[in-house]
């Protein structure tokens, strides 16, 4: 039978939901384990009784992956961008926010924070814990998406236009939230058998496509929240150029290997003294780097 190419809408384990060029949904397996796919990939796959099988994952332009201690986890391939949403409250970890914008540095994907439910009375403490993140650069933007989703629309709008973005971020941030109010369609367009899988539960428990547009030319995925993210695939010395904050001032060092813990004539931790880089930000560091530096096994 003939090889088609299809795009993978969702993961459940060894099933795939892909959606072939006519824009019909198929449930798919692998052909073998070494068959590595994850949503947003692009494969070849033939038909076989009522579903099909993934024979082959057509190369990726990026990759959104972390590297735990003992396990590596892929989030979604082929991303232009990503959008961390934390919220007011629930209060955001800052660790996993600034581990997901690593990432995306380093996966060369563009990314940008949203904070949500600033309708809370907790909005301004969660702003004040975001500046440093405005002040090196990234994007901050803020939504109620419950209380104002026109609002969002609006300025997440053209941010959305003509690309693939990723929507991640802890449990309860409003997420799923925000994509239904995106797409009135949500749900019809998971389908019946990702519908089927999350039954009853309102936390996503898998990473699912959404197209924004008829035409198909944006789409949004929506992903269940993490609480982990480690950065093992980053060496400890190549650290601090992933850290826009830190690398601005690494270049003044006095030594070019430089780590930035206890040498002498270090710009950066002049830079932590003077309050040019946020003491949370310079422990972050600390803390990666420590644990990047660790043997592994
Ligand atoms: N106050 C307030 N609550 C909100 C807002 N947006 C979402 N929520 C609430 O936050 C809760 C969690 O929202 P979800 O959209 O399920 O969160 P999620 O990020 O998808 O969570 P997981 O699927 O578990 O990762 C729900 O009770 C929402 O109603 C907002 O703008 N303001
Ligand atoms: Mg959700
Ligand atoms: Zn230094």
């Amino acid at each position: 039978m003939a090889v088609n190419t299809g795009l993978v809408v969702a993961a459940h384990g060894r099933h795939f939901i892909v959606e072939a060029d006519d824009r019909q949904r198929v449930l798919c397996h692998r052909r073998g384990k070494k068959v590595d796919c994850v949503v947003g990939d692009r494969v070849q796959w033939r038909a076989a009784g009522d579903g099909g099988v993934i024979e082959a994952v057509l190369p990726r332009r990026s990759l959104l992956w972390r590297q735990d201690r003992w396990r590596s986890k892929s989030f979604a391939a082929n991303l232009d961008a990503l959008i961390v949403m934390v919220a007011v409250a629930p209060p955001m970890a800052e660790g996993l926010l600034a581990r997901a914008l690593i990432a995306a540095a380093h996966a060369g994907i563009a990314a940008q924070v949203l904070l949500n439910k600033v309708d809370l009375p907790e909005a301004a403490a969660a702003r004040e814990r975001l500046e440093p993140y405005r002040r090196m650069g990234v994007p901050v933007l803020e939504a109620s998406v419950k209380r104002d989703a026109a609002g969002m629309r609006a300025r997440l709008a053209p941010l959305l236009a003509h690309r693939v973005t990723l929507l991640l971020g802890a449990s309860g941030v409003g997420k799923s939230t925000l994509i239904n109010a995106l797409m009135p369609d949500a749900a019809a367009q998971v389908g019946e058998i990702s519908q089927a899988l999350n039954a009853g539960r309102h936390t996503t428990t898998t990473t699912s496509w959404y197209w924004l547009d008829d035409a198909h030319d944006a789409a949004v995925l929506d992903s269940p929240g993490f609480q982990e993210f480690g950065l093992q695939q980053l060496e400890a010395a190549e650290l601090a150029r992933w850290l826009p904050d830190v690398a601005e001032h690494a270049a003044h060092c006095r030594f070019v290997n430089c780590t930035h813990r206890s040498e002498p004539d270090c710009a950066v931790r002049a830079a932590a003294e003077r309050g040019d880089i946020a003491a949370s930000r310079l422990r972050l560091y600390e803390q990666l780097y420590e644990e990047l530096a660790r043997p592994r096994y």
